[in-house]
């Protein structure tokens, strides 16, 4: 109830697509829709079934195409426990999954993120308020449904999400190395066209409540195989494209393919992404168990194809686990959410590191890319001190350079406007979600080097804020060294030609395109520059790290 400074509970609404600039649709609706459909299908089959050219057609393509005579038959150890592994795997992926997408609950196929011009979502409409943060916008989940569960808790659930994506990759490589190698492909890839007509035939087996017969052991109907290909060389490929088309860095490096393939358009394709998945595994478990649940296990579990129930006592012990990993997860999360953190770090960090030596150029964008209408997001600074300064037009602001450097300075408003004029146009990606595109003006952060000369112990920098965290205490954010002189690290004061708003953080702000929204800091009141940040703050790098369980790094 107190977490990320108390954001009241808000349940959000039942997903809803739009149909039509004002009209929605709710998904709910596709629940009667899909059963009517059902037994129209139903209907449908039984009544052609009996045809003669349909009778024909089925026994020309029974349901399954013919095998190399090189295929392998049967279920090897470690297809079972790899199936195993990617099940349970797949639980805390679409449960922290869930709660990355309702942290900003909608979707949308532009990088501009534009209010009111989403395509889904499980949230009421963006209201007036014209300082409305995304971070009001978030909802919460059931706490056994979105991984932790609770609202804004985005910081954990992307601990649990990208680390054991890390372990599901792991095993998905195995998987592929070991598909090929023991001819195990040869059963879930179609070699031949005849796996259409025989998936029809399947379709028509199915809806008529006359079910093929079943031979698993050997050969899947052909039906199964394009599913089970679908969900190997599409599905988990593309969720792993997807997943990095959302990465700051790699999309602010790969502008090319970025330009085409935008964070909204990888975020919707992975959620569709998600939709599949989910889908294969409602049917996929119904079948397993409808069609000789027994003989089924027997296959997967026990590598043995009778009627014995070896395969079922080693399926039922695996849900054991599954479960007491499912019902745990979340108090874990919520009992010790540094481990996870460190867990979380110990998995992805290494990629993030990786991918933060990206130093991209400016000129990615040009003045028709800028978004509209920026989401806003933070926490607005009230302090009588701010309010004096603002009203004051910044005339007795100072920004205060410290630290490890040779030269320390205090710097006005205009002292820094009389520097050499830095202006990039970029694209802003908030751990949340949205993003957009905007021009900032502004000094670079080379330039500050160059004037305050940082002495060679300083590894890292520390940006202090006129405003508070949402836990009381004030926001900073520490970035290291290396990146504060890329092309694209600048202090703004200007936004799309006009001075910074009270909202997007006047009078100046931080850019890091390798990184993500959070860690620049808006409002800056002071730099200082340190060896190691262990004592600044909480120690962890940032005012979401200490309290939201952020990672210091975030450049995916
Ligand atoms: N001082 C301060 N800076 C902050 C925040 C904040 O809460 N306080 N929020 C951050 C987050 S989460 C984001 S996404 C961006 C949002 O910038 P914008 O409101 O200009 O879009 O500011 C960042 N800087
Ligand atoms: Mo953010």
């Amino acid at each position: 109830m107190t977490f990320a400074g108390s954001l009241p509970q808000d349940r959000g609404i039942a997903p809803r697509i739009r149909i039509s600039p004002s009209k929605w649709f709710n998904l709910l609706w596709l629940i009667p829709i899909g059963f009517v459909l059902l037994i129209v299908a139903v209907a449908v089959a039984k009544g052609i079934r009996g045809l003669p050219p349909v009778e024909s057609f089925l026994k020309t393509y029974p349901g399954a195409s013919k095998l190399p005579y090189d295929a392998p038959a049967g279920f090897p150890a470690w297809l079972g426990w790899q199936h195993f592994l990617n099940m349970f795997f797949m639980i805390f992926i679409i449960r922290s999954g869930a709660q990355i997408l309702t942290d900003h609950p909608r979707l949308y196929w532009t990088r501009h993120s534009t209010p009111g011009r989403d395509w889904f979502r499980v949230q009421k409409p963006v209201p007036e308020d014209p300082l409305w943060t995304a971070k009001k916008d978030s909802i919460s989940l059931p706490r056994q449904v979105g991984l932790p569960g609770l609202r804004h808790s985005i910081g954990l659930a992307r601990w649990w999400h990208l680390g054991i994506d890390t372990l599901w990759l792991v095993n998905g490589v195995v998987f592929f190395v070991l598909l090929f190698a023991s001819g195990q492909w040869m059963r879930v890839v179609p070699l031949s066209w005849d796996v259409i007509p025989n998936s029809i035939s399947v379709v028509i087996q199915y809806l008529s409540l006359e079910w093929p017969t079943e031979s698993g052991w050997t050969n899947y109907n052909s039906l199964q195989l394009i599913a089970y290909f679908i969900t190997i060389f599409i599905a988990a490929p593309l969720a792993l494209i997807t997943g990095l088309g959302m990465s700051p860095a790699l999309s602010t490096r790969f502008r090319r393919i970025s330009s085409v393939f935008n964070i909204q358009m990888a975020r919707s394709l992975h959620f569709l992404v998600l939709c599949w998945f989910l889908l294969f595994i409602v049917l996929h478990v119904a079948l397993v168990l409808t069609t000789g649940a027994l003989e089924n296990l027997n296959h997967m579990y026990a590598g043995r194809n009778d009627q014995s129930w070896t395969g079922f006592w080693i399926f039922a012990a695996s849900m054991v686990v599954l479960i007491v990993g499912w019902v745990a997860a979340t108090p874990l999360t919520i009992r010790h959410p540094r481990l996870i953190q460190r867990a979380g770090y110990a998995l992805i960090g290494p990629a993030q590191r990786l991918f933060e030596h990206i130093d991209s150029r400016p000129g990615q964008y040009t003045e028709k890319d800028i978004s509209p209408r920026l989401w806003l997001n933070g926490q607005y600074p009230e302090s009588d001190e701010y309010k004096n300064l603002f009203e004051n037009d910044f005339r007795d602001y100072r920004l205060r350079i410290n630290g490890l450097v040779g030269n320390p300075v205090e710097l006005s408003l205009a002292e820094l406007r009389a520097m050499d004029y830095h202006e990039q146009i970029t694209q802003h990606f908030c751990i949340q979600g949205w993003s957009g595109v905007a021009k900032w003006g502004g000094v670079s952060m080379q330039a500050i080097l160059d004037l305050v000369k940082p002495a060679p112990e300083a590894k890292w920098v520390v940006f202090y804020s006129l405003g508070e965290g949402p836990d009381e205490g004030d926001y900073y954010d520490v970035h290291p060294i290396e990146q504060m002189g890329y092309h694209l690290t600048m202090l703004a004061y200007d936004m799309n030609g006009t001075p910074l708003s009270y909202g997007h953080g006047a009078p100046l702000r931080l850019r890091n395109e390798v990184q993500l929204g959070f860690k620049m800091v808006k409002w800056i009141k002071g730099i200082e520059f340190v060896e190691n940040f262990s004592d600044v703050g909480g120690g962890f790098g940032g005012y979401n790290e200490d309290h939201e369980f952020f990672g210091y790094r975030q450049s995916i």
